[in-house]
């Protein structure tokens, strides 16, 4: 399996994440792909590629293009105010409020984003857009015939909506390859989430497509961030009724509990049909994740990349979070050599 991974992730350094009511040292920080590298470089997954640059047009078919320009444009106007750290945003439009897009910049940083706990930095523009890259060129390996490909991407994507960033993400890396597949041929595909955290900004990209089927296991949204989506009763509107499917898990899920509802998605997904598989690669479902609280461990994940390589299906992995940085990489050889020997 070949691997795609870009230095540029390294750019996007946040300092500190909000958490618990402090600021404390972020958790999404680039040591995490710098050790992905490293252990699919030493198992001999595969060849390692540079991505291409990413086409605007297929950036915009997953992003507004105001989110993307605000994106864009951030850095240069938040530091021509001389401040040189890290932006976290402060207010929200929920219901009883308007989303009246705010002329001011702070107002600007809470209109585009949902959550407190992502910093925007420096370097995140360039690092999220080389992201993006990796993510599209994997998925072109697909259609140019690869029977599977991992996307080393960071940071990561899946809590990044069509016009609002969090969670530690902001372009949807995972959005963009589906997105990428359908304009290289495909007719249908089918995203598996497995993150421990809810994939919400998946979720609602394609909520309304029939094209598109989502599915997520996660911890439940009653007991875990993101909070405020993932429930087992949304299952798509409009043409996208019945094209997604929840998983919500408990706390402390072990592999007995997970496989179960792994193989009731992969069925669901079996009679989708689809052209080719997205699995959005989270890996802080391991026991020791410092955020997490599931029980998975190692020796658990060449199992689960078995079960994704019994639906057959030309299949792309898309790295999304994990914060347990000395086993990550460990962690994810397993599941993708398990998906290779499955
Ligand atoms: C991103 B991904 C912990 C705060 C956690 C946000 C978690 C984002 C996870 N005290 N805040 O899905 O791995
Ligand atoms: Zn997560």
């Amino acid at each position: 399996m070949k691997t795609v991974y870009s230095p540029a992730h390294a750019g996007h350094l946040p300092r500190l994440e909000l958490s618990d009511g402090k600021l404390v040292p972020a958790v999404e920080i680039p040591a995490r792909a710098e050790i992905v590298l490293r252990a699919v470089a030493s198992a001999g997954l595969g060849d390692i590629l540079a991505p291409a640059a990413i086409d605007d047009a297929l950036l915009a078919r997953v992003h507004a293009p105001d989110y993307l320009e605000f994106l864009a444009g951030f850095w240069a106007e938040w530091s021509a105010m001389e401040r040189d750290w890290d932006a976290l945003p402060l207010a929200w439009a929920v219901p009883g409020l308007r989303r009246v897009r705010p002329r001011d910049i702070d107002g600007r940083l809470s209109y585009y984003s949902f959550d407190a706990g992502t910093p925007l930095t420096a370097g995140t523009w360039n690092a999220a857009r080389a992201g993006a890259s990796v993510a599209a060129t994997a998925a072109g390996l697909l259609a140019d015939g690869e029977a599977s490909a991992f996307a080393l991407c960071r940071p990561p994507g899946h809590h990044a909506a069509g016009d609002f960033y969090g969670g530690y993400c902001f372009l949807n890396n995972a959005a963009i390859a589906a997105e990428r597949l359908i304009e290289r041929g495909a007719g249908r595909v089918a995203i598996l989430d497995l993150d421990y955290h809810h994939g919400n900004g998946t979720q609602a990209i394609f909520y309304r497509r029939g094209d598109v089927f989502f599915s997520s296991l996660h911890a439940d949204p009653r007991d875990e961030y993101p909070f405020f989506l993932g429930h087992a009763d949304e299952t798509g509107e409009g043409n996208g009724v019945g094209t997604t499917a929840n998983y919500p898990l408990a706390l402390g899920t072990d592999l007995p509990a997970y496989l179960q509802a792994l193989d009731d998605a992969l069925a669901r997904i079996a009679a989708f049909g689809p052209d080719a598989l997205v699995v959005s690669l989270g890996m802080d479902t391991y026991e020791h994740d410092p955020i997490s609280k599931f029980k998975l461990k190692t020796a658990d994940y060449p199992t689960i990349g078995a079960r994704l390589a019994a639906l057959k299906r030309p299949t792309l992995f898309v790295m999304e979070g994990g914060y347990a940085v000395d086993a990550l990489g460990q962690n994810v050889v397993a599941v993708l050599s398990g998906f290779e020997n499955g």
